[in-house]
C-alpha cells in the first residue's frame, strides 16, 4: 500500500502540537515507523558499515554520512517516503521538496574507537560548517530524525537540542551574524548542554532548521544509529538568508498561528 492510499489513517498534527512546535521548534512522535522498516534499514546499514569502519572512515563519514553509497537506497528513503512523516512535514511547511537522500549518523562506542568522534559543538545545520567554506549555506527548512537504535540513555551519544533556540538564533542571525563568519552559534548558546533526545527505534523527531543542537560521545558498548532527512519548502533555496532571520518564512501554515 502506498502512503497516498492509507494517508487517511495517519494522525495529523494537532493545533496543540503546532503551537508546541512554534514555541520549542521541536516535536517528537513515538513509535511512528513500523518495526519491519526499521529492521530492513538496520540490516542494510550494519551490513555496509560493520566491515568497513576504520578510524579514518569514521572521521570522514561523521562529517558527511555513514555508508554514503546507501544515501539513495529505497529501503532507507522508505523511512520517510512510505510513512506518515511527509504528512507531518506538510502540516508544518505546507509544501515540501521531494526527498532524495538520507543521512546516516552513527556514534560509535568510545571503548572501541577512543577519541575518534569528539563532541559536536552546538550548531545549526548548513551554516559555517567547520569542513565547508563559511561563505556557503547548505540550509533547509526542517530536520527529521528517525531513531534506529536504543537511545534511552543520554550517554549513548544522544542528539542534544535547545528548545526554543530557534528564536535566539533568528535574533542572532538578524542582528549580529554575517555570511562568512566562522562562529556557528552565539556564546550563550555554545555554553548550553541542551536536552538529550532519547528514544527507541521507530520514534521520530521533527526539528526546526534554526534549533541549535550538539552531539556527545557514545559511552555505551553498542553503536547509536540515527537516520536524518532534510526537508525544504520549495521556496527555501531562493530565501536562505532571509529564512535564517525569520523562523516562519518557510512555514506558511504556521505564520499566523499562536
Ligand atoms: O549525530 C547526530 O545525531 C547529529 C549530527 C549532526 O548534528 C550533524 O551531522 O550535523
Amino acid at each position: 500500500m502506498t502512503v497516498a492510499e492509507n494517508s487517511r489513517d495517519f494522525p495529523r498534527l494537532t493545533t496543540e502540537e503546532k503551537a508546541l512546535f512554534k514555541r520549542d521548534g521541536v516535536l517528537i512522535r513515538r513509535g511512528l515507523i513500523e518495526p519491519e522498516r526499521i529492521g530492513r534499514a538496520i540490516d542494510l546499514i550494519t551490513g555496509r558499515c560493520g566491515p568497513n569502519l576504520t578510524t579514518d572512515v569514521i572521521r570522514d563519514w561523521t562529517q558527511r554520512t555513514f555508508a554514503p553509497d546507501l544515501g539513495g537506497h529505497p529501503d532507507l528513503l522508505a523511512l520517510y517516503e512510505r510513512t506518515a512523516v511527509p504528512y507531518l512535514a506538510e502540516d508544518l511547511l505546507g509544501e515540501t521538496v521531494p526527498i532524495n537522500a538520507v543521512q546516516i549518523q552513527i556514534r560509535v562506542p568510545e571503548q572501541l574507537f577512543p577519541n575518534v568522534q569528539p563532541v559536536k559543538a552546538m550548531h545549526v545545520d548548513g551554516v559555517a560548517c567547520p569542513h565547508l567554506d563559511p561563505g556557503q549555506l547548505r540550509t533547509f527548512s526542517l530536520l527529521v530524525g528517525v531513531v534506529l537504535s536504543d537511545i534511552s540513555d543520554p550517554v549513548a551519544g544522544a542528539l542534544r537540542y535547545l528548545p526554543g533556540g530557534h528564536h535566539t538564533m533568528a535574533r542572532w542571525f538578524s542582528e549580529e551574524w554575517s555570511l562568512g563568519m566562522t562562529d556557528q552559534v552565539p556564546p550563550t548558546v555554545d555554553q548550553q548542554d541542551g536536552v538529550p533526545f532519547l528514544g527507541i527505534p521507530g520514534d521520530i523527531l521533527l526539528m526546526h532548521h534554526l534549533v541549535p543542537h550538539a552531539v556527545g560521545r557514545n559511552h555505551l558498548p553498542f553503536p547509536r544509529i540515527m537516520a536524518y532527512f532534510r526537508v525544504s519548502h520549495p521556496a527555501h533555496a531562493d530565501q536562505r538568508l532571509r529564512a535564517l532571520c525569520d523562523p516562519w518564512l518557510d512555514y506558511p501554515p504556521l505564520a499566523d498561528t499562536p
